[in-house]
C-alpha cells in the first residue's frame, strides 16, 4: 500500500480547533460500548482500520516522533524506541508483551473513556486502558476525547520506565481511595498536571514527559519554550488545588526533577490529606502563590 503523506489526499471534514486536549469531555462518548466487557475492556479488531486511520495514524506518529527527540524527557524518547517503529498503527497485544517483561504493565483496548472506578481499577492492577479508534483527519491538531495515538504514543513509553511504572500504578491505589472518600477531583487533578501534562528537570534543560502535551504537535512546544504559561515546582497539595483547562493550553505546568518524586509523593493518608485540602480554597489555573517555587524556560539547545 502506497503512503499517504499529504493529508489532502484524504475525506477531508470540520476544521481544525486550537493544539490541545481536552480529555474529561461531557458530551456523548464516540466508541462503541455495546462489546465492551465488565472491566470495560474490547479485543482491538486490527482489521477494522481504515486506509484514512492508517495515514492519519502515520502522519501523527512522523510528527511527533521527530518532535520529541528535542522537547522530550529522555526517559520518555527511551521508551519510545524500546517500542521500535510505529509507523503502523500498534498491535496492542503484541506490544503488551514487551512492557509486560520490563516493568510487568499490559496494555488493555477499550472503546474510549471509562468510569472512574474502572479506570483506576485497571491501573492499581498494572494494566493501562488504551482507546482503539483513531481520531479524524480534521482532529489532528484537537481533539476532545483520548484517542489510539494519544494513548498509545503519549502515554504507553513511559510505562517502560521503572520510576514511573510504579507511580502510576500507587496512582492507581490512591484514586481508588479518594473516590471512596469523595475526593475524586483531587486525584484528577494529579493525573491531568503531573501525568498528562508534567514537565521534568534535566541537565538539557527543561523536557515535557506529560502524554497530553507529547501527542500534540503545538502543546509539545508551547509547554517547552513559550514564555505565556507559568511553571511552577511540583508540590502535591498545590496541584491537588489547581483547577485546569480541558480546551486550551494550560496556563501553568508543574515541574519535577525526577519520577521517584512523584512516586514518594503518594506516601500520604488520604483522610489526613483530604481533611486537610478541604480547609484550603481551590486555585485558579493561572494564579501564582506567594509560596510557589517558579521554573524558568531554558534555551533549547
Ligand atoms: N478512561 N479510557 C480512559 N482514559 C482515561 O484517561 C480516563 C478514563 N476514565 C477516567 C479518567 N481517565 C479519569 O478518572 C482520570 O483522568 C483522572
Ligand atoms: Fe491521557
Amino acid at each position: 500500500m502506497d503512503m499517504v503523506t499529504d493529508l489532502s489526499q484524504l475525506p477531508q471534514d470540520a476544521p481544525m480547533g486550537p493544539g490541545s486536549l481536552g480529555a474529561q469531555s461531557t458530551h456523548d462518548l464516540r466508541g462503541n460500548y455495546e462489546n465492551a466487557r465488565a472491566d470495560f475492556t474490547i479485543d482491538q479488531d486490527l482489521a477494522a482500520y481504515t486506509a484514512t486511520d492508517r495515514a492519519v495514524w502515520r502522519v501523527l506518529f512522523e510528527r511527533q516522533r521527530e518532535l520529541v527527540l528535542n522537547y522530550a524527557a529522555p526517559e520518555f524518547v527511551e521508551g519510545l524506541h524500546t517500542l521500535g517503529d510505529l509507523g503502523e498503527i500498534p498491535n496492542l497485544k503484541a506490544t503488551s508483551t514487551t512492557i509486560a517483561d520490563k516493568t510487568g504493565w499490559r496494555l488493555v483496548a477499550v472503546p474510549g473513556f471509562i468510569p472512574d472506578q474502572v479506570f483506576f481499577e485497571h491501573l492499581a492492577n498494572r494494566r493501562f486502558p488504551v482507546c482503539t479508534w483513531v481520531r479524524k483527519v480534521s482532529e489532528l491538531d484537537y481533539l476532545v476525547e483520548p484517542d489510539l495515538f494519544h494513548d498509545f504514543f503519549g502515554h504507553v513509553p513511559l510505562l517502560l520506565n521503572r520510576s514511573f511504572a510504579d507511580y502510576l500504578q500507587l496512582y492507581g491505589i490512591r484514586a481508588q481511595e479518594a473516590l471512596d472518600l469523595g475526593a475524586l477531583s483531587r486525584v484528577a487533578r494529579l493525573y491531568w498536571y503531573m501525568v498528562e501534562f508534567g514537565l521534568i528537570e534535566t541537565n538539557a534543560g527543561l523536557k515535557a514527559y506529560g502524554a497530553g502535551m507529547l501527542s500534540s504537535k503545538a502543546e509539545t512546544v508551547y509547554s517547552v519554550c513559550d514564555n505565556r504559561p507559568n511553571r511552577v515546582r511540583f508540590q502535591r497539595d498545590r496541584v491537588m488545588r489547581s483547577g485546569y483547562l480541558i480546551d486550551d493550553f494550560q496556563k501553568t505546568y508543574f515541574v519535577i526533577r525526577s519520577f521517584d518524586e512523584l512516586f514518594d509523593s503518594l506516601n500520604y493518608n488520604s483522610e489526613e490529606l483530604f481533611d486537610r485540602l478541604a480547609t484550603q480554597p481551590d486555585l485558579d489555573p493561572a494564579l501564582i502563590l506567594a509560596t510557589d517555587e517558579l521554573v524558568p524556560v531554558t534555551a533549547l539547545n
